[in-house]
């Protein structure tokens, strides 16, 4: 008899989830909590997709009927419906588990608050240069399962891993873990940042002779685990720890120094991550809509050294906006606030002048009528783009086609 899975969200992971099962021969029901009524579901793409998967308004799940539940990361498993799921004995995983499970070749997995993208890239960078091929995977973009249904071949893969893929993730164990940072983020999803570190941290709880840890030296204290490889921070520059973590980890992969440093030579940023992607009349516009939480905005405006206009707001994640406030009041000059979030913005940081933009288009506007001569304009939104976007690249596009449908507007 045939087995019956059902997967939790319609997105890229759970759309990827529900092919690889349906191509091992299970029966998939795929629900989202956007479709409370059968008429709400996009059928006819979802019958394109695979025979054997069956859309179905959420919550989908009936006791006794499912083998297997599957839930896309942006799932809170606090939710009732997965508490029931959970305490009905049926098994749980994540889409990441579910794909990394499949995956062929040993797994680099880099986890951390901030800088895990660009680790990730440079790691893939380091190792292509050391003769291996490598691929990114996972929170970056392409979900794992995708990988593992078209049954791609590598030599390494590194995995960009979030805490929301490490819930429901029982087995998962890479040859080479990182943990860059842990600060605060993700608050809203999380009952305190310990639960939030701990989930971050099992990222390396199947670890096996062999295998090895990478951590940021300001980690140390807080390490569940004992001898993992420490890396120094560079307080001056992120770039450079970036690096270091990258160096560390290829090393560890077997490539030496002297080819991985060939690599990073070689490495560029991808867009939307501190992306100067304008010089206007002496200002400065740039583009860091990756900026997701308060920590990349304390570090985006630490490295500008010139008056900062900036547009901030989004989707809080119940960070604490307060403790960068006197760097805001030092560095920025005028403040256009966005989002959900923009009010809640104006009060902590009452005491920098700001303007509200109900949208990315107004704000990059107000932003060119602000600049000065010598100043800068910074998109470092420090909150989820999820209110007004479908990710933070649409929200960088977006704000980057503004800015430059105005200037040409005013020089016109
Ligand atoms: N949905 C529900 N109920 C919910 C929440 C979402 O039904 O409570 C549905 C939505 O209606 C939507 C679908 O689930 O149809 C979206 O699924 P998802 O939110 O799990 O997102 P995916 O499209 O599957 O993309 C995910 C990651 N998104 C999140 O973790 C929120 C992507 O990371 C990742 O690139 C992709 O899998 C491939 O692995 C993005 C991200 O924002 C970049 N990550 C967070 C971050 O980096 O801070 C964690």
């Amino acid at each position: 008899m045939k087995k019956h899975a059902l997967i939790l969200g319609s997105g890229k992971s759970g759309m990827a989830a529900a092919r690889l099962l349906a191509e091992n021969h299970y029966l998939v029901t795929i629900t989202d909590d956007r479709w409370s009524a059968v008429e709400e579901i996009p059928q006819a793409t979802l019958q394109d997709v695979h025979p054997q998967i069956t859309p179905e308004p959420w919550p989908a799940w009936r006791k006794g009927i499912h083998d297997l539940v599957v839930i896309s990361p942006g799932l809170d498993p606090r939710r009732p419906e997965i508490v029931a799921i959970k305490l009905s004995g049926t098994p749980v995983v994540s889409e990441f588990q579910l794909g990394a499970a499949a995956l062929a070749g040993p797994v680099v997995a880099i986890t951390g608050t901030n800088g895990k993208t660009t680790v990730t890239e440079m790691v893939t960078a380091i190792l292509r240069e050391g003769g291996w091929s490598a691929h990114s995977v996972g929170n970056i973009g392409e979900p794992v399962c995708e990988v593992a249904r078209l049954r791609r071949r590598s030599d390494w893969w590194v995995c960009e891993v979030s805490s929301f893929q490490l819930e429901h993730c029982p087995a998962f164990r890479p040859r080479v873990a990182a943990v860059l940072n842990i600060s605060d983020d993700h608050l809203d999803r999380y009952d305190s940042l310990r639960d939030y570190a701990l989930t971050k941290w099992s990222i390396y709880k199947n670890h096996l002779p062999g295998d090895t840890l990478v951590i940021g030296s300001s980690l140390k204290n807080n390490c569940p685990f004992r001898d993992p490889v420490l890396v120094d921070e560079d307080p001056e520059s992120i770039r450079r720890t970036n690096e270091k973590f990258s160096l560390t980890i290829g090393l560890l992969c077997g490539v030496p120094d002297s080819i991985a440093h060939r690599a990073l030579k070689k490495f560029s940023e991808s867009d939307h991550r501190r992306e100067v992607f304008l010089e206007h009349n002496g200002v400065t516009y740039i583009n860091d809509s990756k900026s997701t939480n308060v920590h990349a905005l304390e570090h985006a405006l630490e490295e500008i050294k010139r008056p900062v206009i900036l547009i901030a707001g989004g989707r809080d994640k119940a960070m604490d906006f307060a403790r960068i406030g006197p760097l805001i009041h030092k560095k920025v000059k005028h403040l256009i606030l966005i989002g959900e979030a923009r009010q809640k913005l104006a009060e902590v940081w009452w005491h920098t002048p700001h303007t509200m933009a109900d949208n990315i288009s107004k704000a990059a506007e107000l932003a060119v009528q602000q600049a000065e001569r010598g100043d800068v304009v910074l998109l470092s939104p420090a909150c989820a783009s999820l209110d007004q976007f479908t990710d933070y690249k649409q929200r960088g596009n977006l704000f980057k086609e503004a800015i430059c449908k105005k200037i040409k507007k005013t020089t016109n």
